[in-house]
């Protein structure tokens, strides 16, 4: 008889020995290249059933590498007691399918089970679920197989049982994609907490009554508004109610585990049943809301379904600060706002595990697989300067956004989900009419949160009992999907009969529960019962210091010069040993001589120098961007890199053993979710001095959303504080329309109410006082700062050691050697690097009779300064705005009105002119010899207009 090829195998001795790595490579090798292999090896591999639909080398790979396993741990094919279940070259290749078919379910189990509630769903069959895709027969159920890796609890088990725990495990309530992750302890953790209960969690009559207590709140709250403001848009959570217990569970789970914050963030969906039910907001106050008696106390306020909130709540080990984020209509953008608010809260608990402060992200089927901000989301996600240990993902994917169906029209992808995977985030597909599926999977999402510190994403597919809003009618646009929804019980009645007809609760039971909440309500009782009604003040942030400050505050922002000359000192150290680029190297030693007063300071200085200063003085600092290490253009290098073996000196980070903590990571590739993520870290963090810089000053309105939703209009419409900085670079010096404009016209426009700062810094001693200034005073506004490329090295942009240490930030500048003022009989008034070009002509041409002055803060725009400097020029008769943007961008229009305010006041025959680019569709010229002819023309046009 001929022997098994196994056995064949096994003696060749190739298996002995741990020689596993030896076949797997071997394998791999075959599934590139079959000829590559020696024959024998060759017609094995062959001879292996495929698993379809996955085109991964890893699949196979895998369950080759548990059928060796199995094979060394047990020499050869056994069954129980050491009786062999069969040496016969068939029932080996049986055993390999048993393990091919197990491996099947575990890859594809989820595209057959049971997810729509709806039962809408078409789903092909998987073929390589079925026993019979494996040669594998009806009369071989009752055959007995080794289980392999399967955790069934048993090393054998026939096959008809263990094909019914595969369905049970993998193609229930519970869809389960964790096999495109390629760290095998993760895919083990998983099938270790799903197989042993077949994803079956068997939850105790308590914990299943306060399931159904958690539903009921759910939908109570949603009947309660339906009657009571029938018709009023809520965004309801009908047809998702196991979001609540799902919501619960998380934040009880993460308690346990020693969360003492966690920050979410939701779309419109549900989140006034988020509100009430799970941060125990007054439901008073949201009817309230509903009846319009409630108003903003100042700005413009927000509709109700955006408003954030704050509450504690009580945990088995302790208090847990729940923080909801405020968030605009744009959906998704929230999430990095999210992220960024976490990372804040984190450091400033020193988490660095991210076991303290948890973010839970909610989002919509659609706008989850159609948001791009979503994939820069999960690209942060594990990168040093933006990780916070894992995040919860949760979908409530009522397979619909808006009136866009799921599949033809939303997406490409399969599932709205598969987005995640490009981190290897596990995702967990759940039935939202099965409770306690929906609780298991969450239990597992904070699990492998805890366990493994990464993404995690619940996908809770439920449907939408009403339209988009309680306004809209379903059929119109989904009339198959809605005939459906109006038959189907709700998931609470679901769930209340379940347990009634199992005894856990009676029919009263289900009926007094309802009526409990009902009443709740009616009394405008809070219906949380874990939260905490005086809650730990230790989890707050006291921004009160900052609030209701105008931007005239006055701070001191200059510093003593044995301060500078001791941090410029440490700023140009370098670690022994440590070999620094050449040309680093003269920056360095410049700096050196800069400190000495033995050259003259530039913009790189000033902004180093104001950093040192800011953490000397206890604030920390935060500085992101792309490549803002080194600084697009150079100037920084506040990282440097030995040349040996590429190991980082950042010298803000030791200027002192008790300084605070100084941040700089180059960024990923991100305008929009960067951006997002350091607006949501200084609305949390009102000591720390917050930078984004943008490469260019173009790339920013990537962020655009960001800019108009969040920093501009924030504090307007909820009351949050932000200091965020902005460095955006700006100039024109030739190199096209996309690397000249930061958009300053847009900035300009979007100020209103004193909302933001906007600033054009043209010397090193203005940049430091502007930085300096930003912490030291006591408000927080955004700052917008157009920053300079070739000014950066212009020689006349330089400053002395003493405008640091005195003086503070000049909102109107004048020229270093001030005109004789008698003289004056025009004035140039500009910001930006077109003064140097102004002052290089006005000295060529020896135009005494000319000031050119700089408005350096647009806005709010210094009026009183500007009356000031003009009041000096008694003979004034020509005032000219010159800038080198179009006449359609730059500072023109948004800002002349307040120019000719000011002319009106001193001269009411004054008139401003304009000297500038004429309009233009794009920002600048793309060939050099055009930048050049129209800027010397308009810089001629400023002394002759
Ligand atoms: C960026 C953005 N684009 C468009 C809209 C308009 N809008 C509001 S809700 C919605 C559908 C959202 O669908 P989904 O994400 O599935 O959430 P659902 O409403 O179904 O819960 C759309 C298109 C928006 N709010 N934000
Ligand atoms: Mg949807």
């Amino acid at each position: 008889m001929q022997e098994s090829i196994m056995e064949q195998l096994w003696q060749t001795s190739h298996l002995q020995g741990g020689n596993l790595a030896y076949v797997e490579q071997l394998f791999e090798t075959y599934l590139t290249d079959p000829n590559a292999v020696p024959e024998e090896w060759r017609s094995y591999f062959d001879k292996l059933p495929s698993v379809d639909g996955y085109q991964g080398r890893d699949v196979i790979h895998s369950s080759i590498r548990e059928q060796f396993e199995h094979i060394s741990r047990n020499q050869r094919f056994l069954a129980n007691n050491g009786v062999p279940v069969s040496a016969t070259s068939d029932a080996d290749k049986k055993q390999i399918r048993v393990l091919q078919l197990i491996n099947g379910y575990r890859f594809r189990g989820h595209q057959e089970a049971k997810l729509d509630p709806l039962g809408v769903w078409q789903r092909p069959k998987v073929e390589d679920l079925d026993p019979s895709f494996h040669d594998l027969s009806e009369s071989d159920r009752d055959l007995e197989f080794q289980t392999g890796s399967l955790s069934f609890g048993s090393e054998t088990m026939k096959l008809g049982d263990i094909v019914d725990g595969l369905r049970q495990t993998y193609c229930g309530s519970i869809g389960a994609e964790y096999m495109h992750i390629v760290d095998t302890r993760i895919k083990r953790w998983f099938q270790q907490r799903m197989e042993p209960v077949r994803s079956e969690p068997g939850y105790e009559s308590n914990t299943r009554k306060h399931i159904l207590e958690r539903l009921t709140a759910a939908e109570g709250l949603e009947k309660y508004l339906g009657s009571r403001y029938p018709g009023v848009k809520r965004f309801g959570l009908e047809g998702a109610e196991s979001l609540i217990p799902c919501m619960d569970e998380l934040i009880q789970r993460a308690g346990h585990y020693g969360a003492k914050e966690i920050v979410l963030g939701m779309a419109h969906r549900g989140r006034l049943n988020i509100l009430v039910n799970t941060l125990g907001k007054n439901p008073k106050e949201l009817f309230d809301e509903f009846e319009g008696k409630r108003l903003a106390d100042s700005g413009s306020g927000d509709v109700k379904y955006h408003q954030g909130f704050s509450s504690n709540v009580m945990t088995d080990r302790g208090e847990i600060h729940l923080a909801m984020a405020f968030n605009p209509s744009h959906l998704e953008i929230v999430s990095p706002v999210v992220e960024g608010s976490v990372r804040a809260r984190q450091t400033r608990r020193k988490d660095n595990e991210g076991n303290q402060v948890v973010p839970v992200i909610m989002h919509g089927d659609a706008a989850f697989a159609g948001q791009g901000v979503v994939m820069e989301t999960f690209q942060m996600s594990q990168t040093r300067g933006f990780g916070v240990g894992g995040t919860i993902h949760i979908v409530i994917n009522n397979q619909v956004g808006f009136t866009t169906s799921r599949q033809e029209d939303a997406r490409s992808t399969e599932y709205c989900t598969d987005v995640a995977k490009m981190v290897h985030a596990p995702i967990l597909h759940v039935n939202a009419d099965d409770p306690e599926a929906v609780v298991f999977v969450t239990q597992m999402a904070m699990d492998y949160r805890n366990e493994f510190k990464g993404d995690i994403v619940i996908d809770l597919v439920c449907y939408r009992r009403r339209g988009h809003n309680e306004a809209d009618e379903p059929a119109a646009t989904q009339p198959v999907m809605y005939e459906k929804i109006r038959k189907l019980k709700t998931t609470r009645t679901l769930y209340a009969d379940k347990l009634i007809a199992a005894g856990v609760i009676t029919e009263d039971e289900s009926k007094q529960m309802e009526n409990d909440y009902r009443d709740a309500l009616d009394n405008g009782e809070h219906v949380v019962k874990s939260l905490v009604k005086e809650p730990n003040k230790d989890l707050y942030v006291d921004w009160t210091p900052h609030i209701g400050h105008e931007w005239t505050a006055k701070c001191k922002s200059s510093v003593a010069l044995k301060t500078i000359q001791r941090l410029g000192k440490k700023l140009t150290q370098v670690p022994e040993g440590f070999s620094v680029q050449r040309q680093v190297s003269k920056i360095v030693s410049d700096r050196e001589k800069m400190t000495a007063g033995a050259l003259p300071i530039n913009w790189g200085y000033g902004e180093i120098m104001a950093y040192a200063t800011l953490l000397n003085e206890g604030h920390p600092i935060r500085l992101t961007g792309q490549d803002v290490g080194r600084g697009t253009f150079s100037h920084r290098h506040a990282v440097l890199h030995n040349q040996k073996d590429g190991s980082r000196h950042i010298a803000l980070a030791q200027l002192s053993e008790k300084q605070p903590k100084f941040e700089i990571y180059d960024s990923l590739l991100s305008e929009e979710a960067v951006m997002a993520f350091e607006y949501g870290y200084s609305t949390t963090t009102p000591d720390t001095l917050v930078v984004w810089e943008a490469q260019f000053g173009d790339f920013a309105n990537g962020a655009q959303v960001v800019i108009d939703q969040f920093l501009t209009s924030g504090e307007h419409k909820w009351g949050r504080l932000c200091g965020l900085t902005l460095l955006l670079p700006h100039g024109y010096e030739g190199q096209g329309p996309e690397h000249s404009s930061a958009r300053l016209e847009r900035f300009l426009q979007l100020s209103a109410e004193q909302n933001i700062q906007v600033c054009v810094p043209t010397t090193p001693s203005q940049v430091f006082h502007m930085l300096r200034r930003q912490v030291k005073r006591p408000l927080r506004k955004p700052l917008i700062a157009i920053t300079p490329k070739s000014l950066l090295r212009h020689k006349e942009a330089t400053s002395n050691l003493d405008d640091l240490t005195s003086g503070t930030f000049q909102t109107v500048l004048s020229e270093k050697e001030l005109p004789d003022a008698k003289k004056v009989t025009r004035v140039i008034l500009c910001s930006g690097k077109v003064f140097f070009d102004l002052l290089e002509k006005k000295k060529t041409d020896e135009r005494d009779d000319v000031a050119i002055v700089r408005i350096e803060q647009l806005y709010p725009f210094p009026g009183e300064d500007l009356d000031e400097t003009l009041a000096q020029y008694v003979k004034l008769k020509h005032v000219v705005w010159c800038q080198e943007e179009p006449m359609n961008q730059g500072a023109w229009y948004c800002s002349q009105h307040h120019m000719r305010n000011a002319l009106q006041r001193l001269n009411p025959k004054l008139n401003l002119q304009y000297a500038g680019r004429d309009a233009s569709a794009a920002p600048a010229a793309g060939h050099m010899s055009v930048h050049i002819e129209q800027q010397k023309k308009l810089v001629n046009d400023a002394f002759e207009i």
